[in-house]
């Protein structure tokens, strides 16, 4: 027998929205569905007749609402943007005091914290949540990051906890094996309460780009493997594998092994990823990464990096002329490929933890910057299931900050500044090797820059400073005084091209 009132509503019914609404149903919670497009609503929900909590197609968006139980709860999972205003502007006459809107959209964090306030003033609650993993996450667990008033997130806690991707206590290993109405049951779920108005959105955000600067250093790995070795992608695809039983465990190293070991289904001879075009799309949260770390001033060069590595891919023309021009060094590798390959492990690794420390430096600025308190080992620990970076490394970011909680940078670890020192020399091998053979391995390359920054006592900014003052009488100050003490020189003036008269 159906309830009277739903428990939850959803609202867009795309890839997404299906996918997430018969998650929620199979935790047996009974579920309304809304779309836009009525045809979609009725399609899907007489698909789908015999789920274990039942879905309830609304033609209207006040049927919907009306179907709810109160305090009504409702996920929007249309186009971040203009069509999530649409139809949070569609809602809110609908509403009542104390109903949760929540937007599961990859939303702009700024908007998040907008939105959160322009309903508060209305007597209404949102919750941004940043859904990560895809349309097979959202179907048997994503990674949720939940952001907004606290009280707003007990209520949606139950619902959001069942359908989390879940790890084991223990190992923190993605629990896997969900079917169609049989979710899996135990294990710790990916999601926690991320902080308030925009701080979900924010962290999916910082995922994503963490994303990024995932995919580009395997992608640069890849490419190491076979311009300084010449390994066809089914040996590479071995190598992946044998890697994703070690520290480098993770969702993209798995699937990068399957892919490589994927033969072409036209030609059924060529391996597969030779025969994809080399120009990668974006939809925009890798630049929102890298924005807000120039907004806020914090360096994020590897993840930067890797979104302007897409940049570059998508520049297929040029290159190819380019390719006819420019010419590299022409010189080849000739020492040993085991020692190359293990090199290569090596420099993925320290290129990724410095890509991390990148990630989490950003929260820990944004958190000052917007008054969040976020618990870094709790993100780290939710986004070890159901989401695309999920990895057997982030059980160690989550005992890093178990050990310190305030700790200034992930590089500073015990268990990453031993990783780092023991495998730096391979790091820097593969690097310089990069260069000499003129193979473009822009990430490694940027990340440990970043290490050699971070690390340094003293960088050349004094002289940095010196031009200022020069140029532009910006002053200086001096490494005898004290911090804030400014200085400056009245320098010559530069020399200017005669102009003759
Ligand atoms: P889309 O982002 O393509 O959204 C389209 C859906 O929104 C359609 O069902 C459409 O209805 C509906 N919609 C409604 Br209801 N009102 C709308 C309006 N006013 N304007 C435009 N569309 C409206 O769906 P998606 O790919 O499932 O993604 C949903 C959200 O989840 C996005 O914010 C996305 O960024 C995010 N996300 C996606 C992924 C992923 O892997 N795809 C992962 C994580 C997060 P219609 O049928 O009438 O057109």
């Amino acid at each position: 027998m159906p309830k009277t009132h739903s428990d939850i509503g959803l609202i867009g019914l795309a890839v997404m929205g299906q996918n997430l609404a018969l998650n929620i149903a199979d935790h047996g919670f009974q579920i309304s569905v809304y779309n836009r497009t009525t045809e979609k609503t009725d399609k899907f929900v007489a698909e789908n007749p015999n789920t274990p909590g039942g879905l309830v197609g609304a033609k209207t968006l006040q049927e919907f609402v009306q179907s709810l139980s109160k305090p009504r709860k409702m996920v929007i999972l249309v186009q971040a943007g203009k069509a999530t205003d649409a139809v949070i502007d569609g809602l809110v006459p609908l509403l009542e005091k104390d109903d949760i809107i929540i937007d599961g959209g990859n939303a702009l964090w700024t908007d998040t914290i907008r939105r959160e306030k322009a309903l508060k003033e209305k007597g209404l609650r949102f919750i941004g949540s940043g859904v990560s993993g895809g349309e097979e996450g959202a179907r048997f667990g994503p990674s949720l990051m939940p952001g907004g008033e606290f009280a707003a997130w007990k209520e949606l806690k139950p619902v959001w906890e069942a359908i989390a991707a879940k790890v084991d206590g223990k190992t923190g290993k993605p629990i896997m094996g969900a079917q169609p109405g049989k979710p899996v049951k135990g294990g710790v779920p990916c999601t926690t309460y991320i902080g308030e108005n925009g701080a979900g959105h924010y962290v999916k955000m910082i995922h994503n780009g963490i994303e990024y600067g995932d995919m580009q250093m395997i992608c640069e790995a890849y490419a190491l493997m076979g311009g300084l070795l010449g390994l066809k992608p089914a040996e590479m695809g071995a190598i992946f594998s044998e890697w994703n039983q070690g520290a480098l465990d993770s969702f993209l190293i798995e699937i990068t092994a399957d892919i490589l070991k994927q033969k072409d289904p036209k030609t059924k001879k060529k391996a597969f990823v030779d025969v994809v075009l080399d120009t990668a799309g974006q939809k925009g949260t890798g630049k929102w990464t890298s924005t807000n770390a120039l907004d806020m001033g914090v360096p994020a060069p590897t993840i930067a990096e890797a979104v302007f590595a897409r940049c570059i891919s998508a520049l297929k023309d040029e290159r190819v002329a380019a390719s006819k021009i420019l010419k590299g060094p022409g010189k080849k590798y000739k020492g040993s490929k085991k020692a190359l390959v293990a090199a290569i492990h090596d420099a993925l690794y320290c290129s990724k933890i410095c890509s991390y420390a990148q990630g989490f430096q950003l929260m820990r600025t944004a958190q000052a910057e917007f008054g969040w308190k976020l618990n870094f080992g709790e993100i780290a620990q939710i986004f070890r299931g159901g989401c695309i970076i999920r990895a057997a490394f982030l059980q160690k970011i989550t005992e890093a900050y178990a050990r310190n909680p305030n700790l200034a940078n992930l590089l500073l670890d015990p268990y990453f500044n031993k990783t780092v020192k023991k495998a730096q020399e391979n790091w820097r091998k593969v690097v310089s090797l990069a260069a000499e053979c003129g193979v473009p391995a822009p990430t490694f390359a940027s990340a440990l820059a970043y290490y050699d920054s971070y690390r340094s006592a003293r960088l050349p900014a004094n002289l940095l400073q010196a031009q200022r003052d020069y140029f532009g009488a910006h002053t200086y100050e001096r490494v005898d005084q004290p911090r804030g003490k400014f200085f400056h020189i009245d320098w010559p003036e530069p020399s200017r091209p005669q102009i003759e008269a």
